[in-house]
């Protein structure tokens, strides 16, 4: 059993040393942030000896790596939840508190870390979290972006993006490893020579420009383990030797593109969730992190080993592909192997597709990752000249197994249509495929990729989606962690299935008051975030339903701002009518480029802005926005929510994550039987939640067969009408034509079946409210989705792919 303890003294002594060397100051006279950085410093300084112990326990066990691999990572901040992953969080406060420091204080002044758009880069981060905790040797592999998500501001109502400068104070928990720098080319042409003794083809490339790729490693603290993993993020320089020849010979110009290049590859990330940004750029920075990372693996693996024999990689390194964003490691690494370490292809081969595995994230299609095949071949040449090979031989193989059907190739093949397809990719070379929840598994497998699926069942599994207890309920709601601990030990920390524990106090009057008493305060403390951000006073005895993800057609943000418009238009009429308060609270960035999703966040805001200041209704409801939704707020907005709004279109959402987080938080969901929430319902049972519209199979049932006409429901539903009127009748706006695209949208193509649930949805929501007004009722509902939440552990998601994917053991320090 692995134990270190926490020494107060010697961590106040580095804390005030750390200020003196880095600021020549005292604690006391000290800027937040320089304490900020003090105090990180001070913890990175425990952290180093694990981090140490932790790799030199590896390289002694020698155990197999995952790599996983992926464009994004929301990380959030660190110092919280290193804190709280060593164990210290408690120790450090107080000693902190002896300093006349305040934790809280400080823990504010770090930026997140916003590489990530939504929930598939915070599953990223959520996975690092259990990998570490699981003992589990594993990489995380991205881009250190210099510009992460952007910042969200609304200036009257409207979203304004302001860049995410997130390094500019430095990260005092990176350490930059120029030793393990790599270069990466790109462009140029194919150059073949003929290995004078062997006789064997060396292809290379030749005129090509080059980026130097310098690993940045960050920490990943186990909770409470001692299991110190490594976060790694590429950042791209200049290749200065090059440079200087290049001003030797007088190509200025030449010098001064690779320094461009270095800079733009890295400079943002692109701010897309479910939608192929289909730049050169985006192909850039896909190539170039996942080039560095198997240089560097291979690297690794050969100084690991007296007589590294390659042909044996895959015996210790998987990579994990996160949706198909790095799906270049199929044809780089075969490169790599082949070209840089003379394998013939058959070999070659054996390793990539038993060393390469892939998750699917959507089924949205406009999110498919389809590169022109002229692009890739100008930026990639010889990479492409390796996707045509094992294109050939793909196809070759679905000839043979379906002689005569041409069709099937049309819809399988790797190149066609003048396009990669990077997901017939990453399944023909990979030996796994997995989606994110049981549903959205069975909709790949009937649906999108039902050809691969019949072709090679045996590579297709599920793993459902989880999240990280560490961070959101241990770090995130303090209150309700302590009150679960006392009740049922600590163990769930690591063991979220021992939540069950709980479910005894549904029945205990005691108990549920106590939880909905936290919740209440949670509330509170999230009414003076409003208070402070937003200038909006909200009531926390009021119900707090809460919508907060990306803004996106499909999640139907839409529908709950119409049913919040209906609600208001009842109340005016009647307003003496029996209503619980209500707070409707949404938070969402929406893609800089995505027009629909920016004009509903205005609409928000503009029936906030009526609503709020309708003496009228007196306050019965209220409308709020909250500014730049991100993983730090979030925390607290999962702990104060009453309901936690999973709406999407059934089928759209392939799992869900934020459903959790508001799940374990005590929220009661009200949904569609989409992605996880179906998951969701079955743990917490289905009187405990409030489900409503078309199924998955209905909605695919319209798509594929059409039958869905939303001016029949707008013409036979009047009150509906009214509030689709009421986008364009000044209602809400002077300039009727402000929202005239919202209402054509959902008159004439309504694709996401707005219209089609409105109804049912008014139903549930009824639903909550009547079950809102039974005190212990809905306390005794929350308390069982707390109670209930134990399968959506990422601990339990990890497990799964170590155990049935990658074939990992656990190390124990
Ligand atoms: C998203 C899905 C979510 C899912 C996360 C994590 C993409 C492409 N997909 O439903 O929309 O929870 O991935 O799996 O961002």
């Amino acid at each position: 059993m692995y134990l270190q303890t926490f020494d107060k003294v010697e961590f106040k002594k580095d804390v005030e040393e750390n200020v003196k060397r880095l600021y020549r100051k005292t604690t006391k006279e000290a800027t937040q942030q320089q304490l900020f950085q003090a105090v990180s410093y001070a913890i990175k300084d425990i952290i180093i000896e694990q981090w140490l112990a932790t790799q030199e326990k590896y390289k002694k066990e020698d155990p197999k790596t995952v790599y996983y691999m992926s464009m994004e990572f929301l990380m959030g901040r660190a110092l919280g939840n290193n804190l709280i992953n060593l164990t210290y969080y408690e120790n450090v406060r107080e000693a902190l508190d002896e300093m006349g420091i305040d934790l809280n204080t400080i823990e504010n002044e770090e930026p997140d870390a916003a590489l990530g758009n939504g929930g598939l880069g915070r599953l990223a981060a959520c996975f690092l979290d259990s990998l570490a905790t699981l003992g589990y040797p594993a990489y995380g592999c991205g881009i250190r972006y210099t510009y992460g998500m952007f910042k969200q501001k609304i200036k009257d109502g409207y979203q304004v993006e302001a860049p995410d400068n997130w390094l500019k104070n430095g990260n005092p928990f990176e350490i930059r490893r120029d030793e393990y720098a790599k270069e990466v080319r790109f462009g140029g042409s194919i150059k073949v020579e003929q290995d004078p003794i062997t006789g064997r083809y060396m292809y290379g490339q030749k005129d090509y420009e080059s980026v130097l790729a310098i690993p940045y490693d960050i920490p990943v603290i186990g909770y409470g383990n001692g299991i110190v993993n490594t976060f790694r993020i590429w950042d791209a320089q200049a290749i200065t030797e090059f440079q200087l020849d290049k001003f030797d010979k007088g190509e200025y110009h030449k010098a001064v593109e690779q320094e461009n290049l270095a800079k733009t590859i890295v400079e943002v990330l692109y701010p897309n969730d479910n939608h192929m940004a289909g730049k050169e750029l985006r192909l850039k920075q896909q190539y170039f992190f996942v080039s560095a990372t198997l240089q560097e693996a291979i690297a690794k693996y050969k100084r690991d080993y007296d007589n590294p024999d390659l042909r044996k990689f895959h015996e210790k390194v998987v990579f994990q592909l996160n949706d198909t964003h790095p799906t270049v490691t199929v044809p780089e690494l075969m490169r790599l192997l082949m070209d840089e370490e003379g394998m013939e292809w058959d070999d070659a081969w054996n390793v990539v597709s038993k060393a390469c595995a892939y998750t699917n994230h959507t089924i949205m299609s406009e999110a498919l990752e389809k590169w022109p095949i002229d692009l890739f071949k100008r930026l990639l040449p010889r990479v492409y000249q390796i996707v045509e090979e094992i294109d050939r031989r793909f196809v070759a193989e679905i000839r043979a197994k379906y002689p005569g059907n041409e069709e099937k190739v049309r819809k399988m093949a790797i190149l066609y249509d003048g396009q990669v397809k990077m997901a017939h990719l990453a399944i023909a070379a990979g030996y796994s495929v997995n989606g994110v929840a049981a549903l959205h598994t069975e909709i790949l497998k009937k649906q999108e990729l039902k050809d691969f699926y019949e072709m090679m069942p045996e590579k297709f599994n599920n793993k459902t989606n989880g999240i990280t207890q560490r961070r959101f309920l241990l770090h995130g709601n303090p209150l309700l962690a302590n009150w679960i601990t006392e009740h049922i030990g600590d163990g769930w920390i690591t063991d979220l299935s021992q939540m069950a524990k709980l479910k005894p106090l549904a029945d205990d009057e005691t108990a549920i008051r106590e939880f909905m008493k936290i919740k209440f305060q949670n509330k509170v403390a999230l009414a003076e975030y409003i208070r402070d951000n937003n200038g909006i006073y909200v009531d926390p005895k009021s119900i707090f339903d809460v919508q907060v993800k990306r803004l996106h057609e499909y999640k139907r943000q839409l529908l709950n701002i119409l049913h919040v418009m209906y609600l208001y238009n009842k109340l005016k009429e009647n307003p003496y009518m029996s209503f619980y308060p209500r707070t409707f609270i949404f938070g969402a960035k929406a893609a800089a480029g995505y027009y629909n999703a920016k004009l509903i966040i205005k609409l928000i805001n503009s029936v906030a802005n009526i609503i709020n200041n309708d003496a009228s209704i007196n306050g019965k409801i209220k409308v709020v926005f909250i500014e730049n939704y991100r993983v730090s707020n979030a925390e607290m907005i999962f702990a104060a929510a009453d309901v936690s709004e999973q709406i999407s279109t059934a089928s759209k959402e392939a799992s869900g994550t934020g459903n959790m987080k508001f799940m374990a938080n005590g929220s009661v969901t009200i949904g569609t039987l989409d992605g996880a929430n179906v998951e969701i319902v079955e743990e917490v049972r289905i009187e405990n939640a409030f489900i409503f519209g078309l199924s998955s199979d209905e909605v695919i049932n319209y798509e594929n067969n059409g039958g869905y006409n939303p001016r029949d429901i707008y013409n036979s539903d009047s009150e509906l009408k009214r509030i689709v009127d009421q986008l364009v009748d000044g209602t809400y706006d002077s300039n009727c034509e402000l929202f005239r695209d919202l209402y054509n949208s959902l008159l004439y193509n309504d694709t996401y079946f707005v219209l089609k649930d409105f109804r049912s949805y008014v139903d549930a929501q009824h639903q909550v409210e009547i079950a809102y007004k039974n005190k212990t009722q809905w306390g005794k509902m929350a308390l069982l989705n707390t109670a209930s939440c134990g399968k959506f552990s990422s601990d339990r998601t990890i497990k799964e792919y170590a155990e049935e994917i990658w074939k990992l053991t656990p190390i124990e320090l």
